[in-house]
């Protein structure tokens, strides 16, 4: 099988690479235009006879049209992803989240080419804390930023191209992930690269937000199940049951490390920003019997934090310019 892994380099999509070469047969081909986000070094260790990498753009046309000919299915996790930057300029959001999407959906079209779409439950809004509901399939869509509304303008653009298109496409949306190879302008890796240079971590407001962590490994089952088993047309939440604080989050990562777990600072607050999300992934777990096998967050951190510890060089040169931006912004 040949699958076409768009923004493989990045943090999500460089698990699932590791993860298809770990658990299945297939030929994998990564189409990752390598923005500040994506790291070639990610995909280093795996033998070049089961991976291409095409260094391109996905609102390329001919590109796209040419690679998606070429696959039995495409997973697209390109995209512009982090908050903070959509709130900056939201501009690259709408060009790789909706006009990539878009170049992606028609090449499948053409193709008739298999599809899987990566998206986010921030597309549903936000809860408050004390909300018993969780989000599931038919929540209405309500999203917060920039980031969040492009996201859920791509979703809105698949659901279009399979219903009047006949597209063969499923969609996911998933809670927030952990794992290795995470950018450090994230919240978790922000913090454990910041206690490894000496800088205090820093709290977005009162850190009462809430989101639901998963591990990058048990994203990638998730989707892995969808890809093959999915019924067309269908959305599948993917949530691993791991509501936490960012406080009690940042708490972990300092007690995990060695420090006072009081030793950080507040800064200001994100603009518009979620107070809580929770999937309830029970639609995926029953129809397609998927679990996830990371159940333990301490564990699954501490091993995060030791990823970082031996892989200075794969994030230090990000370092600068990632606290020089939350610095101009009192971050
Ligand atoms: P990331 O920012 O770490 O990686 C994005 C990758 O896409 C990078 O390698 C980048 O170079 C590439 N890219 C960006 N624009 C491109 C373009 N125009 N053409 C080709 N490649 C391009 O992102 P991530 O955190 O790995 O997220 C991957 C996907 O998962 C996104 O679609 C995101 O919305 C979704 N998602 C993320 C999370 C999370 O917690 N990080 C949770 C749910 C869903
Ligand atoms: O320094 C920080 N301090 C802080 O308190 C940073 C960077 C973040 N935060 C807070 C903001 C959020 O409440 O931590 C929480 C997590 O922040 P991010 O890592 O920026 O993630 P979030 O905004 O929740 O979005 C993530 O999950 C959903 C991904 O970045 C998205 O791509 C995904 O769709």
């Amino acid at each position: 099988m040949e699958i076409l892994v768009t923004g493989g380099a990045g943090f999500i999509g460089s698990n699932f690479v590791h993860y298809l070469i770990a658990n299945t047969d297939a030929h994998v081909t990564v189409l990752d235009a390598l923005t500040y986000a994506g790291n070639q070094k990610s995909l280093a260790s795996i033998a070049p006879e089961r991976l291409a990498f095409v260094h391109g753009n996905i609102c390329d046309v001919d590109l796209v049209n040419t690679l998606v000919e070429a696959s039995d299915a495409v997973v697209h996790f390109a995209a512009e992803s982090h908050n903070d930057n959509s709130l900056a300029n939201p501009r690259p959001f709408i060009d790789t989240n909706l006009v990539g999407t878009y170049t992606l959906l028609e090449a499948v079209r053409r193709s008739g080419v298999r599809y899987h779409h990566i998206s986010t439950d921030e597309v549903y809004g936000d809860l408050e804390l004390d909300d018993p509901q969780r989000f599931t399939e038919t929540t209405p869509y309500n999203p917060s930023s920039p980031y969040s509304a492009t996201k859920a303008g791509s979703d809105l653009l698949v659901r279009a191209w399979v219903r009047s298109f006949g597209v063969r496409a499923t969609i996911s949306n998933c809670s927030n992930n952990y794992g290795p190879y995470q950018h450090i302008e994230k919240f978790i890796p922000r913090q454990i690269t910041n206690v490894i240079c000496g800088l205090r971590p820093k709290l977005y407001g009162s850190g009462q937000n809430v989101r639901d962590w998963i591990h990058a490994t048990d994203h990638s089952s998730a989707v892995w199940q969808i890809l093959q088993n999915g019924r067309i047309g269908e959305t599948y939440l993917i949530g691993a049951d791991g509501e936490m604080s960012n406080r009690a989050v940042l708490s972990l990562i300092l007690t995990l490390m060695g420090q006072p777990a009081d030793a950080f600072d507040h800064v200001s607050d994100r603009p518009g920003h979620d107070m809580r999300y929770a999937i309830d992934s029970r639609h995926l777990r029953t129809q397609l019997g998927w679990a996830p096998s990371f159940s333990d967050f301490q564990s699954g951190l501490a091993a995060t934090i030791e990823w970082y510890r031996d892989n200075e060089d794969w994030w230090r040169s990000a370092k600068q310019a990632t606290e020089a931006f939350y610095a101009a912004r009192g971050q």
